[in-house]
């Protein structure tokens, strides 16, 4: 499509927006941005070079005084806006600022999705196609917006995109050529509203696929493994429970390749040569090895990367160890199932530093395994209340509130003694108190270095 002059209403000014307005400027097109923020709230915006006319700041503009053939919406503004509602219904086309970022994009699309792992995977994917030589790009949902990353790129180019259900909801031709679904759990249904409708959104990735792109898909999620045969692509299972006669599983802990057809088991890595811990990180790797052998790399050269990765930041990170505690910051751990995983990857006694913001989760079933993993439960934020009564209802014993996040780290330290692990891992977002996971991270990590530093 000839953008140029074409009136284009972008909506939300933040990280997806600015870059959305950057890419449709360069593409020739009549930008107007909008956010409910005003431009004292916002930054970077200033930057954009929008008149008066194209910024709309402080409040929900009118439609019929923009006429967009287009708006492009960053992932947190809800399809329920009017706006968005009003421009459905007088037919203008609504996308994610994903698909704009890859509209003109020759290169090959590796899409990650699913609830949890996401950031993992695509970091390390990141990493394995960085060693084909091929130009590439790691953007998304991981903290930078694909809009500005996705730009001069060739044919031979791997962009490898996270992508939230956020995202996905309004892609349309989007094509990702290698889409990996990694798990579904219950997550963002204050947006969604039902799991269905999220799993539906997510299975999108898989949407504008041909017969020649690639699904890998979880073998041990059910809702996940039941999308296989509906695929019109090449389906490629991974699983790290049952051994797979076509697929990426293990075998006598070892990650395994297998093809029946061709009666071929090729030994990609022993579980002990990895650094990520927990049984889960095992799916992120299966599913990055799958993914990296479509890039044309040999399983050693897979295995060279795979050894090599340590881990992203914000997701079970290791702070460090002060007098014999070790402190973990799984700031990322923003819903129940995140979590869980987190205390199931510890072996170790566990002081846990949970709350924030509800993301619409029920907190029984992760308070059934913070009983027994946790011996002191640290509570903050707005859904305190919430996990409290999860929490005694489950019977956990040990359950200490605190005032501010700061309060929560004293009273985690307080309760750890040598041998225990201090895990920060909300099972909450964090925008009651922060901006963002990474901002309550980086305090949790300077809160322990800082206490540790004090003279005693
Ligand atoms: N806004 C409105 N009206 C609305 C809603 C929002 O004007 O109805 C405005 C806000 O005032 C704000 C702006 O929109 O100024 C923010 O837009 P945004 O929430 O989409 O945030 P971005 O800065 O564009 O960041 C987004 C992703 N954020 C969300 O999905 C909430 C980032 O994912 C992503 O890294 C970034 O794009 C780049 O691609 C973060 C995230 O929390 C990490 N994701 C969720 C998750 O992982 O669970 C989905």
């Amino acid at each position: 499509m000839n953008w140029m002059n074409k009136r284009v209403l972008v909506i939300g000014a933040g990280l997806s927006g600015q870059a959305a307005v950057q890419k449709l400027q360069r593409l020739g097109a009549e930008v107007f941005l909008t956010d409910s923020k005003t431009l004292e709230q916002l930054a970077g915006v200033e930057e954009l070079g929008l008149d008066q006319a194209h910024l709309l700041l402080g409040s929900v503009p009118e439609l019929i005084g923009i006429k967009p053939v287009l708006l492009v919406l960053s992932p947190g503004v809800s399809p329920k806006l009017s706006l968005v509602q009003e421009a459905i219904s007088q037919n203008v086309t609504v996308w994610s600022e994903v698909e704009l970022a890859m509209v003109d994009c020759p290169g090959l699309c590796v899409g990650i999705t699913g609830t949890n792992g996401k950031t993992t995977t695509t970091t390390l994917i990141g990493e394995l196609a960085k060693r084909t030589g091929r130009p590439t790009v790691v953007a998304g949902n991981i903290g930078v917006a694909l809009s500005g990353q996705v730009k001069g790129l060739g044919e031979d180019s791997i962009v490898v995109a996270e992508l939230s259900s956020f995202q996905l909801e309004f892609i349309d031709k989007l094509r990702v050529h290698v889409a990996i679904l990694l798990n579904i759990t219950p997550d963002h249904l204050d947006r969604h509203g039902t799991l269905e409708e999220y799993l539906r959104v997510k299975a999108r990735v898989f949407e504008n696929q041909t017969a020649t792109d690639l699904a890998i898909l979880n073998w041990d999620d059910p809702l996940v493994r039941d999308l296989g045969p509906k695929l019109k692509s090449r389906v490629l299972y991974f699983s790290p429970t049952s051994f797979l006669q076509d697929g990426i599983s293990l075998w006598h802990d070892e990650i395994v390749y297998s093809e029946k057809e061709k009666r071929t088991m090729i030994p990609i890595i022993p579980r002990k040569d990895l650094h990520l811990r927990g049984a889960h990180n095992l799916e992120n790797v299966m599913a990055a090895a799958a993914t990296a052998r479509a890039f044309g790399l040999s399983w050693t050269e897979i295995a060279e990367g795979l050894s090599e990765f340590k881990g992203v930041e914000h997701r079970e990170e290791i702070v460090g160890s002060f007098e014999g505690i070790l402190f973990v910051n799984d700031s990322k751990g923003t819903n129940t199932d995140a979590a869980t995983k987190a205390l199931l990857a510890f072996e170790e006694p566990l002081v846990l530093i949970a709350g924030g913001k509800n993301k619409g989760l029920d907190f029984h079933d992760f308070m059934k395994v913070v009983r027994v993993k946790v011996k002191s439960l640290i509570l903050l934020g707005l859904a305190a209340d919430e996990m409290e009564k999860a929490a005694r209802d489950e019977g956990v014993q040990t359950i200490i509130r605190a005032t501010t996040f700061e309060d929560g780290v004293e009273k985690a330290i307080g309760e750890a003694i040598p041998g225990d692990v201090v895990l920060l891992s909300p099972a909450c977002t964090s925008w009651d108190m922060f901006k963002s996971y990474e901002e309550r991270g980086e305090l949790f990590k300077e809160l322990v270095r800082r206490h540790y530093s004090k003279p005693i």
